[in-house]
């Protein structure tokens, strides 16, 4: 990316870091600047050192002999660096984090009494961290996979963290599955196969054994789970929270983020080629995107509902595995988040970052969903073995609001506390407890009385209506993908029991969808489904209904493929018409170096340098691909058969793809279809998404930099 782009995104960093965001303040006084040219290389115990290459030895310039064991410093080294791992998270272990703050439009006082909802002049500083599910920290972000969407609200009177995904609802409805979901879907035991894939018989068996999973993995097989950028997905509390107002009314809540960007995907294949081709690729376009003041938002908003209405659905509106669909709830939007800061350094931020569903402030409360208090016991507990007993002190867990009690100690303690007690109650009265009225937090005293037992209540017992729900909502296109995401996963299946019974339960929420899959992927096709649809559809539920209200190519990646001789009006002009509209166009030529263009002379010509060469960056990685016109260099394109694969696999994955002069009859050759419609004018023609004009104009550019919205978010 340009280096004044780069700039741009370091001074948009100052502002954030202004006054009003109390958390960058905080971290600051942690934060050693390494370009800081006043350093010197000091031991731990901070002794400036003249040597840190050599380990002091017994040597002479004609013979080294015997390493000292007496060096401290090169001991300390070593043994640091032995120690630089700590255990990656046992789930979301691979993730990208980013700071920014959440502002709030619309005060939620109705509801709650919690400051960081009701203050609208508030700026609340927050961490977000994304993640896959299954793989490993070192596996590839673009694989099949529910994502993670964590948030930490730095609030004034403590940290809240909604420890959210980007799909509303899970698998499972209580949190004693949890082991057995995780187990089943990571790496098989035996042989630790495969690698961040559900594509395996325990994934499919343990789902095909838990009708209660059905909804999710509806959900996981459709593009939800192969989002093309963590910018453009939705992030889900899943959960059911409640909020108190100050008059002790009680609602229970559902937290939604929504995109400024719209909610977009990949196809497949291309997610399938970016995770050898990029693996970082998720990671990087967040950075990218930040780096460049191109900040990514999402709305925030509220589902509630009323304590006294919990029993008018029917479903419980405590189980995960169930969305409220915004025709019975809609959504009540009052907020903004938005990410603009990337953290200074990975390990201190980003992995180490901790959530806890149990981190809440006053005015927000739990509910009785069975998964949320299974989920409030795990996270404080497996803090404990990745970071230590004194996790919350670690800099990018720590509240901006003042900690005080009388826990001590345990490993790692940074706090020094003066004072001769750590019990409460003590003969000095020091540290009490707050009052309601001093902003402590009061539990909110439901009534509950019951019998003990390990039961599941009947509205937990019905599995298949919401995910036929989710099917029905979605458009053609995204039934197509979810049809060929099960042949994909069940393929992978060996054991026929696997496939077989899967496709039985697919049938049942529908027929046509289980028989397409059952052809595909072998086993005896389901003759019919015994289980009546209801055939109803609701809104929000296909990805399509987050179109953004304006359309936009801002941050899309469009790549210009070049060869010398090249067209220099058309390609200058589209490059300035895309930059002019926020997106981010790339040079792609035979060879990373100077290309030139038609007419200009080699030897005193400046050229053009390439951004990437063909073999380097595929088209995998654009979002578009524009081809200018230029005998020479279209000539050279089309002998170049990584450029012709080019443009045949960007038309393959749905992409826009425009050109003028000569590459407009390259492109009709490249792809090959029949009855496409070619521009043979300066007029402008948009055939299958391919846009083209044999004469380069104003109008050509204005219609080519639309071409980016694509054919894609119609797929
Ligand atoms: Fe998690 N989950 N989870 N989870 N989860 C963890 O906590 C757990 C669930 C989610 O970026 C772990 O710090 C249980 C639902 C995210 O650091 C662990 C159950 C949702 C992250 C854990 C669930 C999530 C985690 C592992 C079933 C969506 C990454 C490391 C009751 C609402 C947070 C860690 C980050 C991480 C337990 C189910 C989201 C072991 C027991 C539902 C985004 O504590």
């Amino acid at each position: 990316m340009a280096s004044s782009i780069l700039s741009q995104g370091k001074e948009k960093i100052q502002e954030a870091m202004s006054a009003k965001n109390q958390k960058a303040a905080a971290l600051a006084a942690n934060t050693k600047d390494v370009h800081d040219p006043s350093w010197r290389i000091t031991s731990d115990w901070g002794v400036k050192q003249t040597n840190t290459d050599d380990w002091l030895k017994v040597a002479t310039e004609d013979k080294t002999g015997p390493m000292l064991l007496e060096d401290g410093f090169s001991r300390e080294k070593i043994h640091r660096f032995d120690h630089e791992r700590i255990p990656e998270r046992v789930v979301h272990a691979r993730g990208a984090g980013a700071f920014g703050k959440f502002t709030l439009f619309e005060s939620a006082a109705d509801v709650t009494s919690a400051g960081v909802l009701t203050d609208t002049s508030r700026e609340t500083p927050v961490f977000l961290r994304f993640s896959t599910v299954l793989g490993s920290r070192g596996s590839a972000d673009t694989v099949r996979d529910v994502r993670g969407f964590a948030v930490k609200f730095y609030t004034e009177e403590g940290n809240w963290d909604i420890v959210g995904n980007n799909i509303p609802v899970f698998f499972i409805q209580d949190a004693l599955k949890f082991p057995d979901v995780i187990h089943a879907g990571k790496p098989e035991p035996h042989n630790e196969i495969p690698q961040a894939q559900s594509a395996h018989n325990n994934f499919w068996d343990f789902q095909y054994l838990h009708p209660e999973t059905t909804h999710m993995h509806f959900w996981t097989m459709s593009d939800r789970s192969i989002p093309r950028s963590y910018r453009m997905m939705q992030g889900f509390g899943v959960n059911t929270f409640t909020l108190i107002n100050d008059k002790g009314e009680r609602n229970f809540v559902k937290f939604h983020f929504t995109p400024e960007l719209g909610v977009h995907s990949f196809v497949w294949d291309e997610a399938l080629k970016i995770a050898g081709q990029d693996p970082d690729f998720h990671r990087k376009d967040l950075w990218a995107a930040i780096e460049s003041g191109a900040y990514p938002k999402w709305k925030f908003g509220i589902q509630c509902i009323p304590e006294g209405k919990e029993d008018d659905f029917e479903f419980d509106i405590l189980d995960a595995t169930k969305v409220w669909p915004e025709e019975l709830v809609p959504i009540r939007y009052i907020g903004e988040l938005e990410l603009n800061r990337n953290p200074d350094e990975y390990f201190t931020q980003t992995e180490q970052v901790a959530f806890a569903t149990g981190h809440l402030v006053p005015g927000i409360g739990f509910s009785d969903d069975p998964l949320l208090q299974g989920r409030n016991f795990s996270y404080q507990d497996t803090q404990l073995s990745r970071l230590g007993i004194n996790w919350e002190e670690l800099p990018i867990n720590k509240p901006v609001c003042p900690v005080m009690n009388h826990n001590r100690d345990g490993a790692m303690r940074h706090t020094i506390t003066k004072g001769t007690v750590n019990y409460w109650p003590n003969r000095f009265q020091s540290v009490p407890p707050a009052t309601k009225e001093e902003g402590g937090y009061v539990d909110y005293p439901e009534k509950v009385a019951g019998i003990k037992t390990r039961l599941r209540s009947k509205k937990f017992q019905e599995h298949k209506n919401q995910a036929e729900l989710f099917y029905n909502s979605l458009s053609e296109p995204e039934k197509t993908h979810m049809m060929n995401a099960f042949a994909f996963e069940l393929d992978h299946c060996d054991d026929p029991i696997v496939y077989e019974r899967m496709t039985q339960r697919i049938a049942e929420i529908d027929l046509d969808l289980a028989k397409s899959v059952a052809e595909m992927v072998g086993g005896e096709p389901p003759k019919e489904s015994d289980r009546p649809k209801h055939n109803k559809k609701a809104k929000g539920l296909s990805q399509l209904d987050f179109a953004p209200s304006k359309p936009t190519i801002a941050t899309r990646m469009i790549a210009i493929l070049i060869a010398d001789g090249y067209d220099p009006i058309a390609y200058n002009g589209i490059k300035a018409a895309l930059t002019a509209a926020g997106a981010l166009p790339f040079t792609i030529s035979p060879r990373r170096n100077k290309i030139f263009a038609a007419g200009e002379d080699k030897s005193t010509g400046k050229g053009v340098v390439a951004d990437h060469h063909l073999e380097g960056m595929r088209s995998t990685m654009f979002d578009s691909v524009f081809v200018p016109g230029g005998a020479d260099s279209v000539a050279t394109l089309r002998k170049n058969g990584r450029a012709v694969h080019w443009v045949r696999e960007a038309f393959g994955h749905l992409k826009a793809i425009g050109a003028t002069g000569e590459a407009v009859q390259f492109i009709k050759d490249a792809c090959d279809l029949p009855g496409m419609e070619f521009s043979t004018s300066g007029d402008v023609v948009d055939s299958y998404g391919v846009v083209t004009a044999s004469q380069v104009s104003p109008q050509s550019f204005k219609e080519a930099v639309q071409m980016a919205k694509g054919a894609k978010d119609f797929v």
